[in-house]
């Protein structure tokens, strides 16, 4: 401010204000540029999945199938050698036909998933189309509290079908993107889960991606899907 000071006493009375008003607006400007820069940190960390070596994705299958996969491959890859499979096919005709597959991730430092992209290769879509046939596959990010408590859900079906029809309809929370997606080729999938529900991130400090397929009355139905090429950007450290 000294050399302010000095500078101002050079300058007549008006010129002055224009001067001291001048200093004003270049403290605003300092303070908008700052304060855009902070609020574009806390949303701008990017984490990018390629599913090769050890990539922390967890497995599971529930109830425990023999018929339904959830798992690491190198049958399709977006790049470069591996992708993560889900799928299934000879389901037993005894009522015990149905289940989860699932491989997901827990980002303990990401307190939320703004974009989502991800690539998707389909090479199995086929059901008999008996009355309750029920699958769904895509990407659910689901949020934690400070407590641990998973205390919301956001899922996108990048493919799914119910009864004799290509489509379901979506739960609370659920988007469809694809009933049948385009088949044996790789698609790339962009989601703005902002844009489709007003999500609630204040209380969020872990973030759950799960990549799933889920079906029932999965007797005489095929499916198989491959996920590679993820990644997020979000708040986080
Ligand atoms: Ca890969």
């Amino acid at each position: 401010m000294k050399g302010y000071h000095v500078w101002s006493k050079s300058l007549g009375k008006g010129k002055r204000a224009f001067a001291a008003a001048a200093a004003l607006m270049m403290l605003t400007l300092c303070f908008v540029v700052l304060s855009t820069n902070v609020s574009a940190a806390s949303t701008g960390i990017k984490i990018t999945e390629n599913f090769e070596g050890n990539h922390g994705f967890a497995p599971s299958v529930t109830p425990a199938r023999t018929w339904l996969v959830a798992a690491n491959s190198t049958t399709q890859s977006h790049s470069p050698t591996h992708s993560e499979k889900l799928s299934f096919t000879g389901a037993p005709n005894n009522g015990t036909d149905y289940g989860t597959g699932m491989m997901s991730k827990l980002y303990t430092n990401m307190t939320s998933a703004q974009t989502v992209s991800l690539w998707m290769y389909c090479s199995a879509y086929s059901h008999d189309g008996t009355t309750y046939d029920s699958m769904a596959s895509g990407i659910e990010i689901a949020l934690y509290n400070a407590g641990g408590t998973n205390y919301a859900n956001y899922t996108y079906w990048l493919a799914c079908w119910s009864g004799s029809t290509n489509n379901k309809t979506p739960g609370t929370n659920t988007k469809v993107i694809f009933g049948k997606p385009t088949m044996s080729t790789w698609l790339n999938i962009n989601l703005n889960p902002n844009a489709v529900w007003n999500i609630n991130w204040d209380q969020c400090s872990k973030v759950k991606l799960e990549l799933f397929t889920t079906c029932s009355y999965a007797n005489g139905d095929s499916f198989r899907a491959y996920f590679d090429d993820l990644s997020f950007v979000g708040g986080g450290s």
